[in-house]
């Protein structure tokens, strides 16, 4: 037996006695609990979440035919691929997504990437979804306050900065990716991207928030100018989810 199959296999017989004796399954990290953004079905299968705005509310921003496409299509197709990952090895459904994300090396091999890509597709579009709003005429320019926003002035020095090189590292993530706002153990800020639908979990980060620039994203409205998407998406920004992801 290879040291990484044993590993899967005492991990989840811990997992299903920790269920068995109703606590929430351990993985390396510690205790993880299950996430109410990505909570498992009672029949162990992912759903994706329905928008809590209309398609066309991010207008003019991002353009209703782009959210359904991305939304009812791309989102809807990591799901089932998640789900189908999930049925071969049905104990995996004793962890949360986010525990699997976090520690990809104790999932099993043949369904690995499956987890990785398509897992953090639901992760990450889930993520996506919640952190956007529609904007209100006259409103004037959104920022964060409070906590995240001193949080941020430390970190980047003031809000445009953070902005610039949250748009800049968006820049230069080359093909498919995303670039997040992402809070470490010690509640330290920082600016990272990640490959296809890696998310910052897998190297111990938490997200607070992310935007995808994966060209399905855009590219109907905004063509090859992922430059004016960044600039643009600040305007649909919901800070007051983000700062909660950053106080919890
Ligand atoms: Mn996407």
């Amino acid at each position: 037996m290879h040291r990484r199959d044993f590993l899967f296999s005492s991990s989840t017989l811990m997992a299903a006695a920790a269920m068995a004796s109703g606590c929430t399954a351990k993985v390396k990290y510690g205790v993880v609990p299950k996430s109410p953004l990505i909570a498992a079905a009672v029949d162990g299968a992912y759903t994706v979440p329905p928008l809590s705005y209309a398609y066309d509310a991010l207008e003019p921003v991002i353009d209703m035919a782009t959210m359904k496409l991305h939304h009812d299509v791309h989102h809807a197709a990591y799901v089932k691929n998640l789900n189908a990952a999930l049925a071969q090895h049905p104990m995996l459904l004793g962890y949360s997504l986010e525990a699997l994300l976090a520690d990809l090396a104790l999932v099993p091999e043949d369904v690995r990437d499956t987890i990785r890509n398509h897992g953090g597709g639901h992760f990450n579009h889930a993520l996506f979804w919640e952190s956007m709003r529609g904007e209100v005429r006259g409103a004037g320019v959104r920022m964060p306050e409070g906590d995240l926003a001193s949080a941020i002035n430390t970190s980047f020095g003031d809000f445009k900065t953070f902005q610039e090189k949250f748009q800049d590292a968006g820049m230069k993530r080359f093909g498919s990716g995303w670039v997040w706002l992402v809070k470490d153990a010690g509640r330290a800020l920082s600016i990272m991207t990640t490959p296809n639908q890696d998310t910052p979990l897998a190297t111990g980060f938490i997200p607070l928030l992310g935007n995808d620039v994966w060209e399905h994203a855009y590219y109907l409205k905004y063509q090859s100018k992922r430059a004016d998407y960044l600039a643009a998406w600040w305007r649909v920004v919901d800070w007051g989810v983000v700062s909660k992801r950053f106080a919890a």
